[in-house]
């Protein structure tokens, strides 16, 4: 593979793994403003990242089970209407270094901070499917497709050399309310090469795996993707199935991640001045479930306080109001006054009444995936 000409980032970034690029930004840059700035926003990829120079010629394809197959360039996407759509994009392996402290799993160590909050712009997959015939709503086209695949420029290793890809259901990819996306647009500004230019998908409240980026074809399927990061990766395993015993045809791919927190504004050991501490962080739930509640503990889970939250403190990137936030995480707030040593527990509550577990032995898997245990850090008062 080669990684000789990868896009210039951000220094900032912690680095946790070069070829492919793979890095997260510091928890307290990540909390700094509701919308994620570019060069702070995650990124993950699986391959070096792609090229595309010529936009008047880059082009994708939308093919399978369809009458008329067609080829859509930029001036086809660029001619549609443009939604500005704030979502909150996670990895499902976020907080996996967390998990693997408990038993090892396999995969890339992430910190709390697989995460961000950006504002996409684009048309909707589903003004797209509708330009070759497939009617908004649909739960199969006349020949049989149900799934609508993904499928990237990149390559990867994963897939033996082979591009990245990805499915939806169709009845998602058909729905306008879902908001799925072709974005060129990222906080109002060109996508740029990291994060999928010229085109990627953005599949809101679902795990990022399935919001390929760099499009280069839509496939209309009857069954879903039987790519890598759909069959044999990204499901949810219970903690008796390891690798001595794993049967991957037994669970579904994931797709709506659950509802998750995380304290940014302190590491996970810090020595504090005496006085009060700024507790802050993130809470967001996938599946167009908000947040309901943050509760936040300072003796380890026995009493607990409602954070304050918000969401949209000043969106730089959108001139009108007409933008919802349904996608978007919330930024909590607890200022507290902490005693010479304090274990600080923070957990989200969604609209849905969803709970996160206490503690992640109970969620552990080999995958290290959807690590949503109760967020603790530990604080010391140093004189
Ligand atoms: N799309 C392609 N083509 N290649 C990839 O490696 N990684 C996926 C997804 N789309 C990936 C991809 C994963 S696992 C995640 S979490 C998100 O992109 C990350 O998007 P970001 O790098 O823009 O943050
Ligand atoms: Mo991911």
């Amino acid at each position: 593979s080669d990684y000789s000409q990868e896009p210039p980032r951000h220094p900032a970034l912690l680095i946790n793994c070069k070829e492919p690029f793979n890095a997260e930004p510091h928890r307290s840059d990540l909390i700094s403003s509701y919308v994620t700035p570019v060069d702070f926003f995650y990124k993950r990829n699986h391959g070096p990242i792609p090229i595309v120079d010529d936009i008047e010629r880059y082009s994708f394809s939308i093919t399978g089970l369809i009458e008329n197959p067609k080829e859509l360039y930029m001036k086809d996407i660029w001619e549609l209407p443009k939604y500005i759509v704030t979502a909150t994009l996670q990895c499902a392996g976020n907080r996996r270094t967390a998990m693997s402290k408990t038993r090892n799993v396999k995969g890339l160590g992430w910190d709390i901070s697989a995460i961000g909050n950006a504002v996409w712009g684009g048309p909707k997959l589903a003004d797209v499917l509708e330009l070759i015939g497939i009617p908004k709503s649909s739960q199969i086209t006349p020949s049989g497709g149900k799934h609508v695949e993904f499928v990237s420029i990149d390559k990867c290793k994963e897939e033996n050399g082979g591009p990245y890809k990805a499915s939806i259901p169709i009845s998602q990819a058909t729905n306008p309310e879902a908001d799925v996306l072709l974005a060129y647009e990222m906080n109002g500004e060109t996508l740029n090469r990291d994060h999928g230019y010229p085109l990627r998908v953005i599949v809101p409240g679902v795990i990022g795996a399935r919001s390929v980026k760099w499009l280069d074809s839509i496939n209309i399927l009857a069954e879903e993707c039987q790519g890598f990061f759909m069959q044999r990766d990204y499901k949810m395993f219970p903690p008796s199935v390891d690798w001595d015993n794993i049967n991957w045809s037994t669970r579904r791919p994931q797709m709506d991640f659950p509802v998750q927190t995380a304290i940014c504004s302190l590491e996970d050991v810090n020595v504090v001045k005496p006085g009060k501490i700024t507790i802050k962080g993130y809470a967001v739930s996938g599946g167009e479930r908000g947040i309901d509640r943050v509760d936040v503990s300072i003796d380890g889970g026995k009493i607990w306080v409602e954070a304050s939250r918000f969401q949209k403190a000043g969106i730089p990137y959108i001139s009108d109001d007409t933008s919802s936030d349904k996608w978007a995480w919330v930024i909590f707030e607890v200022e507290a006054d902490i005693p010479e040593s304090a274990e600080i527990v923070a957990k989200a509550v969604d609209t849905a009444a969803n709970v996160q577990p206490e503690n992640v032995e109970v969620i552990w898997n080999l995958r290290g995936i959807l690590n949503t245990s109760w967020h603790r850090v530990h604080v010391r008062v140093g004189h």
